[in-house]
């Protein structure tokens, strides 16, 4: 059986499966020297969106030539280490993007129409004294989406059924999209009620909702992040929602994850998930169909089926 690495945490049906078909070894298993021992046989490792897989971790492996990410997003992986290597990388998108939008919409109406805190003052007793604060309307508003590829246009599409007004920011403008290109982010969101952000994770992209970005947004403006939290300098974001610059925030994402900062936590103005918009049953199946297949194929010497591009 061939030796394959897995990276990072997968689902137990995919771990089965691949154990099933491969020498299965596990990183979180392992010593360093347990690694160095079995590192000129591994030829596949397997990690998720969230894993970091660093150049230093590459190099240590001199008979690698595939990394198969479960997750759309690569950000964790050292791609120009990987094509400097002659490594192909994989990742499994298209299966999530209803997922991570239906989330999108979530958080978008959660934290406007403030859903969790209203269920705390049910549970709370508030109800018996008096009713519960308005909140923010949803249809007709103003959505300024920062990214506007497969996520982002399934969340448009979406935001179309609310009348939602629609613009958003990207390298460049998507010229066949019925939406309005703003080619600048601070006035994006300075156009916005509610600013999505679904911009791929990385170094060209951290920290692009900054302070000034927030400020732009404004005291009646709320912040969606459905993407990666480094997209967010969160430090100016907690600042942000401390000072009342701004009205509202629905993350599924962190900078540091799992840890959210406390000052993000039992706020009625925020509403936190924890990194779960590709994790319903159907399509947690689908992301591992695909990392299994890109696996097979590699191994069979066929095109592999998604490779990052
Ligand atoms: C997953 C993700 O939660 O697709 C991505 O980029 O971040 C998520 O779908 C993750 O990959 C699973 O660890």
């Amino acid at each position: 059986k061939q030796k394959v690495l897995k990276q990072a945490y997968l689902p137990d049906a995919l771990t089965a499966e691949l154990r099933d078909r491969y020498e299965l070894l596990e990183l979180a298993q392992m010593s360093p020297a347990d690694l160095a021992a079995v590192a000129g046989e591994i030829t596949v490792v397997i990690t998720n969106g969230e894993a970091v897989v660093t150049r230093e971790f590459i190099d240590a492996l001199p008979a690698l030539k595939l990394i198969a990410v479960f997750g759309v997003g690569y950000d964790g992986v050292d791609v120009a280490a990987a094509r400097d290597r002659g490594v192909a990388v994989t990742h499994t998108p298209g299966v999530l993007t209803d997922d991570v939008a239906d989330l999108a919409i979530g958080l978008l109406l959660a934290t406007s129409r403030r859903i969790v805190a209203a269920q705390k003052f049910i549970e709370q007793g508030g109800w018996q004294q008096s009713g519960f604060q308005w909140t923010r309307k949803v249809s007709g508003a103003r959505l300024g989406i920062l990214g506007m590829g497969r996520i982002g246009q399934a969340i448009a599409r979406r935001a179309q059924a609310f009348d939602m007004e629609i613009a958003y920011n990207d390298p460049k403008a998507h010229s066949q999209l019925p939406y309005r290109y703003v080619a600048d982010l601070t006035d994006l969101a300075a156009q916005s009620d509610f600013l999505m952000v679904c911009a791929p994770g990385g170094a060209g992209t951290k920290g692009l909702i900054n302070q000034p970005v927030l400020e732009a947004l404004g005291p009646q403006g709320m912040l969606i992040n459905i993407s990666r939290g480094s997209v967010v300098d969160e430090a100016a974001l907690v600042q942000a929602l401390e000072s009342g610059t701004l009205a509202g925030a629905g993350l599924d994402v962190f900078a540091d994850e799992p840890h959210v900062p406390a000052v993000l936590q039992q706020r009625d103005n925020v509403v936190i998930t924890p990194h779960m918009a590709s994790a319903t049953w159907e399509t947690r199946r689908e992301m591992s169909r695909l990392v299994l297949e890109n696996v097979i194929a590699w191994f069979a010497g066929e095109p592999l089926v998604t490779p990052v591009p």
